[in-house]
């Protein structure tokens, strides 16, 4: 059978790495990373090579379906695409009518793919648009703001050039992204230092050069005893901080107490290694990175955490340096002409954001974009500021990303209408009203994406596969609701109109992606700091935020020591491993094969006093859930914290493999949705205890 060559962008997790797949007939024969994409080198991760069990998988939602019991009792009515768009449009619009358009929220999983969704609720009116992230960067996104004016998808992390990269509460080699780990293997081979810092011996840790297991939650005062050392003893860039950043004084005047004896007699960490690491990293600058960290829905403290990395690599030359933090591109920056947006068809709707970001005390200082949508969660329950009714989750699954899922689902109640738009069976779209089935990446398209960077480029996602099953590509979907709500400016013809209208301004027509899949628009450009790089007031790097000041925030918060967990429990945490996304790869047949469950790391001197041995089955207990789960007893955890890959135990009987193995972190944490920091607006996951005992 002749075989053809189609380029794709994989979808398995969130990074989506421009991909190759070889088809024959409606098969997948071969799955690779896109020779063509820089960084890549042809190469795929463990998740993205299942793609084709993901498709060859009869557990996904095959066809859409109506609730017909009550909310997540499992009974569905299977309809037509007619039906349940009709319905859902039906819906809609009895709900805007009654309630007006901003009652109407929709959610997604953020990324390069969102124009035609973000087009279609701006077209009904509704200004409540929100992505996952306070489960996730929004501490990160925040922080950069707060410093710099910009977002932290503004700078990017040269790893090939950097001579000493510090990964703090960042797994890189687990936690994966292909072009960043091929670009630190790269550079680690070209001699570049890896400083690890974590709770327990990941991957990562064991690759780098040095290794610091902190004690949990005290990474801040470490980061303010490096700031100390940098300052008290003259190594940071002086020209850098001269020209580029406001409030030294009050930043050298705040960090004064926390030496690094101070750090180390919270962080467990000898003194010594603080101040070489401080040394070893001025002997580097520029270019280095210390990274902000990426899923930091951890601590009261995160958001301050992510601030005072970033300072340390303003204070370090870093931010705009080769090899440190450079300014990224878009299309503009290499003198060419961007995507049009669909997004921009439609005028912005006049309403204030439900969860009060950008206009309610305290919220003022939060990015508008995406907003907070655990804040839209308050609303809906709440009906303040006003009431929320109709919510659709696209490709986002809160019931698992959140914490507590019965406290979430209370929240939910006055929902009148709940759709999920998946490709996956999940929490959220069990407990839905509709189900309306995404094709999995490999059997759609997509919109045209721009990647920024150093060298930014334009990606596409062609069809590989014939959808197996009664499923559509998510244009397809908002396409047709939007027909069914009479909204003419979305009904387009066909995936080739849209690209064509996206293009319209760039001179390029798709003949120009058929070689690789993608387009280079220019770079590498590295672009130097200058008086318009910071959008702050002073154009410069301001350590004192005016918006945080004024919502009643310290932009120069003192560091408050960690509770230590009580007699017998632990502080909960959790994170990625290589071999699984998030909670929705536990049932992919090839993936589940490989990690079939999750394990409780727990240290060996903790473990002994509670008479747990490796491999024996304990019962974790945090509110009033428990769960069992194996433990792994290891002396590369500390002592003070228990850790489990997030993401297992399932509970839905469609999962067949997934159901019943391991245990959830998310059920350990209750109530722990109310606890966001004011600052970040992440969700503090990490301030739960739960007791463990053996069974
Ligand atoms: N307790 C606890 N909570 C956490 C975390 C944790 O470690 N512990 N991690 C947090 C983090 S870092 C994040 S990002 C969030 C993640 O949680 P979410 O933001 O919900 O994202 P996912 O679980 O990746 O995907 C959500 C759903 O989208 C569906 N889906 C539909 N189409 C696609 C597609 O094309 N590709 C993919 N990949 N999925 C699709 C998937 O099947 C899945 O059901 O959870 C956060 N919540
Ligand atoms: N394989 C795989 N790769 C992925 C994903 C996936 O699901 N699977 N998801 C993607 C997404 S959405 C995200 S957000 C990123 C997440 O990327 P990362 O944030 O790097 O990944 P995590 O594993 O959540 O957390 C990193 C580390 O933080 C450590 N940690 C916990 N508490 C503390 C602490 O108090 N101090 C310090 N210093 N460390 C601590 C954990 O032990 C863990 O090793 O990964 C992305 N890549
Ligand atoms: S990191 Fe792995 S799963 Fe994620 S998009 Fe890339 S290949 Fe796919
Ligand atoms: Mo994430």
């Amino acid at each position: 059978m002749t075989r053809k060559q189609v380029y794709s962008v994989c979808g398995l997790c969130t990074v989506r790495c421009p991909m190759m797949a070889t088809v024959a007939g409606n098969r997948i024969v071969h799955l690779q990373g896109n020779p063509h994409a820089a960084g890549i080198k042809g190469a795929l991760c463990a998740r993205g090579a299942a793609g084709a069990a993901l498709i060859a998988d009869d557990e996904r939602p095959q066809f859409p379906m109506i609730r017909a019991g009550e909310r997540g009792e499992g009974k569905w009515r299977k309809v037509s695409w007619d039906e349940a768009l009709a319905h859902v449009a039906g819906e809609l619009a009895r709900i805007r009518q009654t309630h007006g358009a901003r009652s109407i929220l929709l959610s997604d999983r953020g990324g390069p793919f969102r124009d035609m969704h973000r087009a279609f609720l701006r077209a009904l009116g509704s200004p409540n648009y929100c992505n996952h992230d306070s489960a996730c960067a929004r501490n990160v996104q925040h922080a950069a703001l707060s410093l710099f004016g910009f977002g932290r998808k503004d700078v990017a992390y040269d790893y090939k050039n950097s001579k000493h990269v510090v990964l703090q509460t960042r797994n890189i080699f687990e936690a994966i992204n292909v072009k960043e780990v091929n670009d630190l293997l790269d550079a680690k081979e070209a001699g570049c230092k890896i400083t690890s810092i974590d709770v327990r011996t990941t991957v990562t840790a064991a690759k780098a050069d040095t290794f610091l297991m902190v004690r949990p939650g005290t990474d801040y005062v470490l980061n303010l005893a490096v700031i100390h050392e940098l300052l008290a003893r003259d190594l940071y860039d002086k020209d850098f901080a001269a020209a580029w950043i406001k409030d030294l004084e009050a930043l050298k005047n705040f960090v004064a107490p926390y030496t690094a004896a101070y750090a180390a007699a919270e962080t467990g960490l000898p003194a010594a290694r603080i101040t070489a690491l401080a040394e070893q990293l001025a002997a580097a600058a520029p270019a280095v990175i210390w990274h902000p960290g990426w899923m930091t829905a951890r601590y009261g403290d995160s958001f301050h955490v992510c601030r005072s990395a970033y300072i340390i690599n303003a204070l370090l030359g870093a931010i705009g340096a080769k090899g440190g933090l450079p300014l990224v591109n878009g299309p503009g920056h290499v003198g060419k002409k961007g995507l049009k947006n669909l997004v921009d068809l439609f005028p912005k709707p006049g309403d204030k954001r439900v969860d009060g970001v950008g206009w309610m005390e305290g919220r003022t200082h939060f990015d508008t974009g995406p907003g907070l949508v655990n804040l839209a969660y308050e609303a809906i329950e709440t009906g303040e500021p006003y009431p929320i009714r109709a919510y659709i989750a696209h490709r986002h699954d809160p019931l698992m990303a959140f914490p507590d899922t019965a406290d979430l689902k209370r929240r939910w109640k006055n929902l009148e209408l709940l759709v999920s738009v998946t490709f996956s069976w999940s929490d959220t779209a069990w407990f839905s009203d509709v189900v309306l089935p995404m094709s999995p990446y490999l059997e759609r398209e997509s919109l045209i994406a721009t990647k920024k960077g150093v060298s930014p480029s334009l990606f596409v996602r062609r069809r590989a596969l014939t959808p197996r099953f009664d499923t559509r590509a998510d244009w397809e979907i908002y396409r047709d609701l939007a027909r069914a709500m009479g909204i003419q400016e979305l009904d387009f013809a066909s995936i080739e109109d849209i690209w064509a209208y996206q293009l319209a301004d760039t001179g390029l027509t798709m003949a120009d992606f058929e070689a690789t899949g993608l387009v280079k628009l220019g770079g590498p450009l590295y672009r130097p700091v200058d008086g318009k790089t910071f959008k702050t007031a002073s154009g410069k790097i301001e350590l004192v935020n005016p918006k945080l000041e004024a919502d009643g925030l310290a932009s120069l918060a003192p560091y408050v020591s960690p509770a230590a967990p009580p007699e017998g429990r632990f502080r909960v945490s959790f994170g990625r491993v290589g071999l699984h996304t998030q909670g929705h790869t536990v049932n992919n047949p090839l993936l589940f094969a490989q990690m079939p469950e999750n394990e409780l790391w727990i240290n060996t001197d903790a473990a002994a006093k509670l008479g747990i041995a490796d491999g024996d089955v304990v019962e974790v207990a945090g509110g009033a859930h428990s769960g069992k789960i194996k433990a792994k007893v290891t002396e590369g955890i500390h002592p003070e914290t228990v850790f489990m890959v997030h993401g297992f135990g399932h509970t839905l009987p469609v999962e067949s493999r997934a159901r019943g193995r391991g245990l959830a972190d998310n059920e350990l944490m209750p109530g722990g949705i109310a606890n966001w920091d004011k600052g970040g607006g992440g969700v503090c996951m990490q301030e739960h205890f739960v007791g463990v005992r053996p069974v």
